[in-house]
């Protein structure tokens, strides 16, 4: 059997207000508090976090963000548990790397490395333009569509080379939402992992067909029953990594692509004895550009899942 992801101790629950009414925003002090009310049915895109911003200031920056489509933002940028590199990986993202980018730095403090695979749309020259002017901005260029298991590993080298504390992986198609990215952080700092969950409660998907609802419950519950680890988003996209946890995984030995590659990330974080925690989100499918999801990408999964609960040594990550 393996070894079930290690439960955190429950936190004490906060006092918050009542929950909002429709085209209310719901204001809390602190991101536990956000979780509490998201766990409640609460769509994190209606919740202000003060986190040390004024009320009113607070509240207007949200109300202003909102009335722009780019959610309730704060007044300046939510801190990070400690220095944080958001790993983007873009093939053909023109359209949506630009204010991905500006969302992120709006709502963390955080610096972004984009990923670039040559794409044939021009994204990885809007990445080097944006850069040449933001010093949070970097961009590594690889030479030719080389899959997302690649794109995150080669970002995750560069983030121990530059010495971040902490590794975020984000899709950049705002299928996650940039103001989950500040709740995601909140959440590191007592965790080795904290993935931004579609399948525990509060947790759901925006806008996907029948189909791929039912490709993703699939996957992940064969990978629940095959592997067992105690996580029930095996293949989210969206997680904040300790990096010093991530150094102690043999990461040479991962060679998953697509979802595989979650999948194989999460159950080394499990098998090596890391605290992992899923926080609720609203994943909503992408309204600008085109999805990699492939039967390739789907098949990989498949095959590997099996495989990985023989061949990944408990404890040794
Ligand atoms: N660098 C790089 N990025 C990639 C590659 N494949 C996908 N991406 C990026 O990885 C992120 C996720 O890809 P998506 O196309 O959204 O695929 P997905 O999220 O698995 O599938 P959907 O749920 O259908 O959107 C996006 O930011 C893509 O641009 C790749 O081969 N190389
Ligand atoms: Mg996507």
């Amino acid at each position: 059997m393996s070894t079930p992801a290690r439960k955190l101790a429950p936190r004490a629950a906060p006092a918050i207000e009542p929950g909002p009414r429709r085209d209310d925003l719901l204001v809390v002090e602190d991101f536990a508090s956000a979780e509490i009310a998201v766990r409640n049915g609460v769509d994190s895109s209606r919740i202000v976090v003060l986190q040390g911003q004024q009320k009113a200031v607070a509240l207007a920056a949200a109300r202003a963000g909102i009335s722009l489509g780019r959610g309730p933002l704060p007044s300046s940028p939510h801190a990070a548990p400690g220095r944080t590199l958001v790993v983007l990986p873009t093939y053909n993202e023109k359209d949506n790397l630009e204010p991905m980018l500006q969302a992120i730095l709006a709502y963390a403090a955080v610096d972004v490395l984009v990923v670039d695979d040559d794409s044939p749309d021009g994204t990885g020259a809007i990445a080097d333009r944006i850069a040449a002017t933001n010093p949070r901005v970097t961009v590594l260029h690889r030479s030719g569509k080389q899959g997302l298991g690649t794109a995150y590993l080669a970002g995750f080298a560069e983030a121990f080379v530059r010495g971040y504390e902490y590794i975020c992986e984000m899709d950049c198609d705002f299928s996650h939402a940039p103001w989950d990215l500040s709740r995601l952080l909140a959440a590191a700092h007592d965790c080795d992992l904290v993935i931004g969950s579609r399948y525990v409660r509060g947790g759901c998907t925006v806008g996907w067909d029948f189909r791929r609802r039912m490709l993703s419950r699939g996957a992940n519950l064969y990978t629940r029953l095959w592997l067992a680890s105690g996580i029930r988003d095996n293949t989210a996209g969206f997680r904040c990594y300790r990096s010093s946890a991530l150094q102690q995984l043999d990461l040479a030995a991962v060679s998953a692509q697509g979802y595989a590659f979650q999948i194989e990330m999460a159950f080394r974080m499990v098998r090596a004895g890391f605290a992992v925690r899923e926080l609720p989100i609203h994943f909503v499918d992408r309204q600008v550009g085109k999805s990699k999801m492939s039967g390739k990408v789907a098949r990989e999964a498949l095959m590997l899942v099996p495989k990985l609960r023989f061949r990944v040594q408990r404890g040794r990550g």
